[in-house]
């Protein structure tokens, strides 16, 4: 592992604030607009979930104005805000149209802003609580950049149905691929104390939308099978009565064969009776003791945990089996499609572990239960820097879907790097899969907008832990706020997205603001340029995955993937002469995919072997091209520096030293890996680079 150094951040209470930071408005006549409006607020609604909005009001009118407005249960004056839901209060329902709350969802708001005699009256509503608390929260986010009142009128529901976080947080407290620290849920074995902590983080994820949440790994050790027994159960519902405060569901990854581990069974059959029965009484314990609780997360026949496959049977069998035990209580099975064998040997180039998820999972289309979703990993193989999208999403028609991101920057610079992914999550929510004909967008599949099933949304795997500003590299914050940003709105732009969060974040002045954006938005680029070219992937260390190394995936232990040679490099995945992988996609996306000249070019690699002489649009061979964007990469990581160094004074000194250090780190990783890529395809070949410069 290269030895980048990581600054401290067990301090900075500004960082940790995150998009909750509700600093006091800089425009001084907004300000003093919204300071005569929110003198006063009524309130004609009485729940948890209310009350905690009313909190996180007080939170915010309090930072962004100086104020602490008069809350009662009727205005007094004219002016004001009045918060309510439209059974609950009799001025909000009389106030809107019957097609206004028509349109509003169970978790849809509205904000309406009148003037009358020069006063101001604002209207923050929703059908239920819920949709009250996203309409405060959208408020206080429109306040807070800079909106003015004649602009905050606006009806919305969420596009999606779940907004999912993944922790992968083991119970001793350790994050599988976190960067940001320990886990916040847990520590030595115990949930932890710090529930205060919890609630910010309910507070923020709530905020920006995200309404469901699983709280420990997919990889479910000895322990984690607990969650589920007399040891942890009165903690987890503890830690559910805190995310029910905030409109967000709770669920559990739970190891499939508990039946063995916990439950003194010989077998986890799914098609035993006594399996069956097990799961049922376990369900029946779990909601005695969290009511509401969301259902079940797993991860089955996939890198060593246990599923259906021992026992003959399918992935449906399973699922469904957990599906039966959780429907009377109203939760769900989330059932992941990374199921692939890890052992395979990558010499044979007739197995191909990109077609995995469709082949196990596309001849089940329709055999699941109508409480089961499948989630779905982006692309093929495994959260690359640039990968196709998956070929199951947009071919199962009558299955649950949820599409599986990953914030948690694994493979793309482990927060150590900048790396804002919310343009690539776009390039993959505005795919078109042609599904059901052209214009079949991943986003309109998983938000049922094209298979009308009972449940879709996202899922993504968070970048939280327990460091003070949340995810290691303050900048990560980013790919949180945008992740469930876009979970809410798959429509909003990566530019809309970045400039919400840094006018959130830092400020609202519009120097600062553009040159945050232009390092936010041309990181991913710049990543995937020092890093592995045109779809390639890979090439990291083994196990840890940071850092280059050509040959260095652990579950390739041939050095193969990539299939390098003196000549060329590139997998044939084509239907033609390769793997048939290309095959999976409909016949209009394939067509692409399966030929050389058509293949988008930052795929390339993925679908081709491509000799190194061969010319790409741009006129340079592969070869140069692969030198030419390691040689930019780095560039564009020193132009990420420089911009920040013209921050100085601008952003407070912390952050500015945190980032700057971070950028420090990136710079020289870089440089590292730009020099190990280009040797080793300067080695292989024995062409130097046509413009001169040192390789090694
Ligand atoms: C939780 C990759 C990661 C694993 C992760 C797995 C998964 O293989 O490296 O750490 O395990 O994906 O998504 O289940």
């Amino acid at each position: 592992m290269s030895n980048v150094k990581v600054a401290n951040h067990k301090t900075g209470t500004s960082m940790y604030k995150a998009w909750l930071k509700y600093y006091r408005l800089e425009n001084k006549e907004l300000l003093t607009l919204y300071k005569q409006l929110l003198r006063e607020v009524a309130v004609a609604e009485d729940s948890v979930i209310t009350a905690n909005a009313v909190n996180e009001l007080k939170t915010g009118l309090y930072g962004l104005l100086g104020i602490k407005p008069v809350f009662s249960s009727e205005l007094t004056g004219e002016a004001g805000l009045v918060i309510g839901t439209i059974e609950g209060s009799k001025e909000i329902s009389g106030l809107l149209s019957a097609d206004e709350k028509d349109s509003l969802g169970e978790e849809g708001f509205i904000i309406r802003f009148k003037t009358e005699n020069n006063a101001g009256r604002l209207l923050v509503a929703g059908k239920t609580n819920k949709g009250l608390m996203y309409g405060v929260f959208n408020l206080l986010r429109l306040i807070q950049t800079e909106t003015a009142p004649q602009a905050l009128s606006r009806i919305e529901n969420p596009v999606n149905q779940l907004r999912t976080i993944n922790h992968w947080d083991n119970i001793d407290g350790s994050v599988e691929r976190g960067y940001a620290g320990r886990s916040i849920f847990f520590k030595n074995n115990k949930i932890t104390g710090n529930l205060s902590r919890i609630n910010d983080y309910a507070r923020m994820l709530a905020a920006a939308g995200i309404n469901t949440i699983a709280i420990n790994n997919v990889n479910v050790h000895e322990f984690e099978t607990l969650l589920i027994t007399d040891k942890y159960i009165k903690d987890v519902a503890k830690l559910n009565e805190i995310f029910r405060g905030y409109g967000i569901k709770l669920f559990l990854s739970i190891n499939f064969a508990s039946t063995l581990e916990i439950g003194n069974l010989e077998t986890a059959d799914p098609l035993d009776g006594n399996v069956r029965q097990w799961w049922k009484d376990k369900a029946d314990y779990i909601y005695s003791h969290i009511p509401d609780f969301g259902g079940f997360l797993v991860k089955a026949d996939s890198e060593g945990r246990p599923g259906p496959f021992t026992y003959g049977r399918t992935h449906a069998d399973g699922a469904n089996m957990l599906a039966e035990a959780l429907k009377p209580h109203g939760g769900l099975v989330i059932w992941r499609c990374f199921v692939y064998n890890c052992q395979q040997d990558w010499r044979d180039r007739t197995i191909d572990r990109a077609r995995a998820a469709y082949d196990h999972f596309m001849p089940l289309d329709g055999k699941f239960q109508d409480n089961v979703l499948l989630q779905i990993k982006n692309g093929p193989m495994d959260f690359q820097v640039r990968e196709p999208v998956s070929p199951l999403i947009g071919s199962l028609k009558k299955t649950n879907q949820l599409l599986e991101l990953q914030i948690t920057q694994e493979y793309t610079g482990q927060q150590r790097h900048l790396c804002y992914l919310v343009p690539m999550w776009k390039e993959i929510l505005d795919f078109d899969t042609y599904g059901n004909g052209k214009g079949t967008t991943v986003k309109k599949i998983i938000s049922r907008d094209t298979f009308k099933n009972n449940y879709g949304g996202f899922a993504a795997v968070t970048n939280i832990g327990d460091d003070a500003n949340w995810t290691g590299h303050q900048m990560a914050q980013a790919n949180t706020y945008g992740y469930a940003r876009l979970a809410w709105n798959p429509d909003l732009s990566s530019e809309e997205i970045a400039e919400e969060w840094i006018r959130r974040t830092y400020t609202n002045d519009s120097k600062v603001v553009d040159i945050i954006k232009g390092m936010l938005l041309g990181s991913w680029k710049a990543y995937e340029n020092y890093t592995s070219p045109l779809g390639i992937g890979w090439m990291v260390n083994p196990n840890h995955h940071y850092g280059p190394n050509v040959d260095g995936y652990e579950y390739d232990k041939w050095g193969t993937y990539h299939r390098a040679d003196h000549k060329g490099i590139g997998v044939d995945r084509t239907v033609k002469s390769g793997t048939g992988y290309a095959g999976q996609y409909h016949k209009e996306v394939a067509e692409v995919y399966e030929s050389l000249e058509k293949c988008p070019e930052e795929l390339l690699l993925f679908f081709h072997y491509v000799p190194y002489a061969y010319r790409l649009k741009s006129g340079e061979t592969l070869l140069q091209y692969i030198y030419n964007t390691h040689f930019r990469g780095v560039e564009q990581v020193e132009e990420l520096k420089q911009n920040w160094l013209g921050l100085k004074g601008k952003v407070e000194e912390d952050v500015f030293l945190h980032v700057l250090e971070r950028l420090e780190g990136q710079l020289s990783h870089s440089k590292e890996w730009r020099d190990i890529i280009n040797t080793y395809f300067l080695r292989k070949t024995g062409i130097p680079d046509e413009l001169g410069r040192k390789i090694y």
